[in-house]
């Protein structure tokens, strides 16, 4: 019989344990980096004073899940990729249905989730829908009752696999509902005994499937977000709200409010946006000329180019070449995934020019929407809901670890400007 994830985990988990200790008991005093006075006023950019062993991103490589570079997962499903994020291997043929089966068996959505959501504002964002929705769901907590009965620092992680199972087999039913509910699109739908997680969402969501081409979009979709290391502000707040010993649904809530943010998973809305806003400007697919002209117009006007730009890679979005090839093998012809191929060739040049980005190329954002918009998905309010569906699978994974690691909740040292100014006299 396969072992079910919990069982793989729990033989895991002591492993990890010792290595943690032996790391803190041998070498507890070695430095890994130093602070500038640009870094604590700049976000804390590049200080290593966290630890996330779900995935790094190399700036010049860009994700990579598990010691495996995130192009060669692209054909697998999202169910898989939690697995491997959690486990840091990939799930057997028969690891993977038992999982499935389990998520199956987790995911009915409370009755009072469905009266929340029709009682909020017709006008309301669709993230701020998802977030109040988790929080809501907070009630079914094992976590919570646990904690409460008086469990040990040993058993945390049970629990929160538990609370994570009942987030992920659920998510998916909810944010289908939130968009049929948001956008009038007709009665909800109930959740399929046998597709797949992503197939399902596809399903729930009353898209067309397009000879099963919809289902691969999402697919591909739901991978490549699920997990971005630690310190990016989705995860780096599910962290820090986790590490307080607030449950999953409280943490996650928490981490996809960072999600809903511009700089950060809404980006993939606004991406789409610009990108129409210059079709409607230029009547149709613009020329390169029209693009660089509309890309200086925005960045005069003081704003962002959405979708260009990160915080930690130099290079172009691995993510981003993942959505750009499906597109060239499903969609050549469509004009807004021409479009967007087109910016891809002019922006960055434009932003050498302008000269503040430090990374000019395109982000996972810059590419995604005019895939999701070809199926189907036009309002591109939802996208950043797409986002934190997969990018869930991420939080929850890292979560549970650090449940099962013992890491200490979260409290960096602040200083004020006075300390600042007299520190760096000295
Ligand atoms: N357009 C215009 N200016 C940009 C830019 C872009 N796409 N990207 C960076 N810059 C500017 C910054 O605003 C900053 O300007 P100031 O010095 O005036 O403040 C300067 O270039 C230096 O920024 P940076 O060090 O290169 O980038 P940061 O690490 O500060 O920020 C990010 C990273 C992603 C927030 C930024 O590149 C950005 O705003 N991009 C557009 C929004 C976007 O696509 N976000 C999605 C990121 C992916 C994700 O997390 O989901």
């Amino acid at each position: 019989m396969a072992k079910t994830l919990k069982e793989t985990l729990g033989e895991l988990i002591p492993k990890l344990r010792e290595e943690r200790v032996a790391l803190v008991k041998g070498y507890g005093d070695a430095k890994i980096s130093e602070v500038s006075v640009a870094q604590a006023i700049g976000g804390m950019r590049g200080v290593k004073g966290m630890v996330c062993d779900t995935s790094v991103v190399e700036p010049d490589k860009g994700l990579i899940i598990r010691g495996i570079p995130v192009m060669e997962l692209t054909e697998k499903l999202p169910e898989e990729i939690f697995w491997l994020l959690i486990t840091g291997e990939m799930p057997s043929a028969d690891e993977l249905a038992g999982f499935q089966k389990e998520l199956k068996a987790h995911g009915e959505v409370p009755a009072y989730i469905w009266k929340v959501l029709k009682a909020m504002p017709k006008t309301s964002h669709p993230m701020a829908m998802l977030d109040t929705a988790i929080l809501a769901m907070e009630n079914e907590s094992v976590f919570r009752k646990r904690y409460s009965e008086g469990m040990t620092k040993q058993e945390y992680w049970e629990p929160a696999l538990e609370d994570a199972m009942k987030i992920i087999a659920t998510i998916h039913t909810i944010a289908a509902g939130i968009y049929r509910l948001r956008y009038k699109k007709g009665p909800i739908i109930e959740p399929s005994k046998k597709l797949d997680w992503g197939a399902d969402y596809v399903k729930m969501l009353g898209l067309a499937p397009k000879k099963g081409e919809t289902a691969k979009m999402m697919q591909l979709y739901l991978v490549l977000h699920t997990d971005h290391e630690g310190g990016n502000v989705s995860a780096n707040t599910c962290h820090t709200v986790g590490s307080a010993l607030s449950d999953p649904f409280y943490a996650v809530s928490a981490g996809l409010n960072g999600l809903a943010g511009p700089l950060h998973g809404l980006a993939n809305q606004e991406c789409l946006g610009w990108v129409l806003q210059t079709m409607e400007k230029f009547n149709g697919a613009p020329t390169e000329q029209e693009i660089r002209d509309y890309a200086w117009e925005t960045l005069n006007s003081g704003k962002v180019i959405p979708g260009y730009g990160h915080a930690v890679l130099r290079v172009t979005d691995p993510r981003f070449a993942a959505f750009n090839a499906f597109g060239k093998k499903y969609m050549k012809n469509d004009p807004v995934f021409q479009t967007v191929d087109r910016v891809f060739t002019i922006v960055p040049e434009v932003l050498k020019e302008h000269g503040k980005a430090k990374n000019p190329w395109p982000n996972v954002d810059a590419g995604s929407g005019a895939l999701l918009y070809y199926y189907g998905l036009k309002e591109f309010e939802y996208y950043t809901v797409l986002f934190s569906v997969s990018r869930s699978l991420g939080m929850l994974s890292q979560l549970v670890l650090n449940r099962a690691l013992g890491t200490a909740i979260t409290r960096p040292k602040s200083v004020s400007t006075a300390w600042l100014q007299d520190q760096v006299k000295k």
